[in-house]
């Protein structure tokens, strides 16, 4: 039995006070979809089973290159930051897996272990850090790291990235996600195809120490913290590397990490055509990396995501993207983000899963794009609330998450034990 931040009465009884009107609106739900052909409970049954990681870093309150402002309670480190997403997963029953971020997260693995498994908890992909310097590292990554001129400071990447496989192999976990910062700011001051290719080098003996059952996964961004280049840039470098590498390697997706204007969408089918899609760190953005909630600025986008998603399990295609979140949160208390979030993206699943393939296909077929938009549109517009709330209550989470979070004083309660969280000048992602 694991244990519970949140009282358990307290959600059946916050459930209770909420369930007539939440019956209601599920039937209504459920005869409207019988119009359309579809079963509601199979629609429920598919989203129960659908489940996002939360990032360990995403429980603290993030910061901008400005300020940081911190909230009450901020988690003291890995096993406060455990506790908080055991209190996601309690009421949302969508997040059982935790990506951990080393050296951030680390601690002794049994810990790590025990205390995720007391939480009923898992981990997800691992991430490795080398886009900042640890305090008694002997090489700096100021100018790179996995593609550093400098081989001392490649192979001190390396090790450290083989380390996050041993602690992530000790806990569970089955990936590692690589994402480095390295690039240059100034024309001139790196040869790309150099420091590529000592790059590909590097990655190929992290390949090496993968156990078996892993994958490794490239994470790739356009810009920050270089402004001029950066090694792994854009989904087409991310998938030569997935493809050099070789079969356990695969291309991750951060929803933030493109040029403006990217058809991400696109690069998915692409991804899935060629199975080097690994998964995925959901957001949303208006202006760049911006780490907001996911389906806080564009919600048709990241249904757009999932059609694809959908459509290739349509076509029984074998793939089995990791699904993680990626936010910072700078104004809300990030509890409540991640709830929040891992909701939207359950939404956009629900909504892809709503969609007619067949009339769409025979649309377009037929040239009709009017039409073929409006199949898109039709499952996009329907309000899935019924089918999220009612996934959540089935599996003894919360019918209205949030609300009862606020209404179990848990923010208050750490509050009280945790001490403040001193504001910081910057620097913090
Ligand atoms: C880089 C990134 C990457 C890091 C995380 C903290 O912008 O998306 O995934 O590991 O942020
Ligand atoms: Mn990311
Ligand atoms: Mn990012």
């Amino acid at each position: 039995m694991a244990e519970l931040h949140i009282s358990g009465e307290l959600i059946a009884a916050e459930n209770d006070r909420l369930l007539a009107a939440h019956k209601s609106d599920y039937e209504a739900l459920g005869a409207h979809l019988v119009r359309r052909n579809i079963d509601i409970d199979a629609i429920t049954n598919k989203v129960a089973d659908f489940f996002v990681a939360v990032p360990s870093w995403g429980v603290g309150t993030g910061g901008t290159r400005f300020a940081r402002f911190p909230g009450i309670g901020e988690p003291r480190g890995i096993f406060d930051k455990l506790d908080d997403c055991a209190v996601i997963q309690q009421l949302t029953r969508t997040t059982p897996y935790v990506s951990l971020h080393i050296p951030w997260d680390k601690a002794d693995p049994k810990h790590l272990k025990a205390h995720a498994d007391a939480h009923g908890l898992g981990f997800d992909a691992m991430n490795s850090n080398t886009f900042s310097d640890a305090p008694d590292q002997a090489h700096s990554y100021k100018y790179g790291s996995l593609s550093h001129a400098n081989a001392s400071t490649r192979t001190q990447a390396i090790e450290h990235n083989i380390e996050c496989i041993e602690i992530g192999a000790a806990i569970g976990s089955k990936a590692l996600t690589v994402w480095v910062g390295d690039g240059s700011n100034f024309p001139g001051q790196s040869n790309f195809a150099k420091a590529f290719e000592r790059y590909l080098g590097s990655m190929s003996e992290i390949y090496k120490a993968l156990p078996d059952d892993w994958r490794i996964f490239s994470e790739h961004k356009m810009y920050e913290p270089a402004f001029y280049s950066t090694v792994v840039q854009d989904w087409g470098t991310n998938y030569l590397i997935a493809q050099t590498l070789g079969p356990k390697a695969y291309c991750l997706v951060d929803l933030g990490h493109h040029a403006p204007n990217t058809n991400i969408e696109m690069v998915v089918s692409r991804l899935i055509q060629f199975k080097k899609l690994g998964g995925f760190h959901f957001n949303d953005s208006k202006y760049g990396d911006d780490d907001l909630d996911a389906g806080s600025i564009d919600p048709y986008r990241l249904f757009l995501v999932f059609n694809e998603l959908v459509d290739a399990e349509d076509r029984g295609v074998d793939f089995h993207p990791a699904h993680m979140i990626d936010q910072s949160h700078n104004v809300t208390d990030p509890i409540e983000s991640l709830i929040s979030s891992a909701n939207e993206i359950r939404r956009a699943y629900a909504q892809a899963l709503l969609v007619d393939r067949k009339a769409l296909s025979a649309y377009q077929d037929e040239n009709d794009a009017l039409m073929a938009s409006d199949a898109l549109k039709r499952a996009y517009r329907t309000d899935v609330e019924p089918i999220l709330a009612e996934a959540r209550r089935r599996s003894a989470g919360a019918i209205d998450p949030v609300a009862t979070y606020r209404k179990s004083g848990y923010r208050e309660r750490v509050g009280k034990e945790r001490p403040a969280s001193v504001a910081g000048g910057g620097g913090i992602i």
